[in-house]
């Protein structure tokens, strides 16, 4: 299955950790890593005494189910150290399955698509970046999610 990952950091070395994330991507079972965006810079939504975030998207080819997917993202975030301190607040690692092929979902784990995607530019920009003609189920195409959602921001960092 093809599905697109969302990598966010604001915290430790955030350019590091989203490396490792990708690197762990690739050693989780039955999958591997396609393709990766730039690295992105972005200021925080949510609470603004917080650092800037480095934001990026990949895709990914998996053989995993959406919720098995979940369990190993979620365990490579505790490896990282990622520890809840505030709602919307800072983090080391923040993994979310944005897109996962035409799987729509909505239970008590997991919304598919995301349902943020369409007002977050740290997330818009860099999937537009390595999927410029995609079709997202329910939200539809990705020119018109990105004509209607404003940078805020956001700036290219390390260009892929
Ligand atoms: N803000 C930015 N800029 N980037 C993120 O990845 C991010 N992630 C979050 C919240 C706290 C909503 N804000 C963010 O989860």
């Amino acid at each position: 299955m093809q599905v697109y990952i969302g990598l966010g950091s604001n915290l430790a070395e955030p350019v590091k950790q989203i490396n490792w994330a990708i690197d762990a991507l690739n050693t989780l079972a039955d999958t591997a890593v396609i393709k990766q965006s730039s690295l992105y810079s972005s200021p925080p939504m949510g609470p603004q005494d917080q650092p800037d975030y480095v934001n990026a998207v990949v895709l990914i080819d998996t053989e995993l189910s959406p919720h098995l997917l979940l369990d190993g993202l979620q365990a490579i975030e505790q490896q990282q150290g990622r520890v809840r301190k505030r709602h919307w607040g800072e983090r080391t690692i923040d993994l979310d399955i944005l897109i996962y092929d035409d799987v729509v979902i909505d239970d008590q784990r997991l919304q598919l698509p995301h349902p943020g995607i369409a007002d977050r530019s740290f997330v818009l920009y860099p999937l537009a970046e390595i999927a410029p003609d995609i079709d997202i189920p329910i939200l539809g195409d990705i020119r018109q999610l990105v004509e209607n959602c404003p940078p805020a921001g956001i700036h290219l960092l390390e260009k892929n």
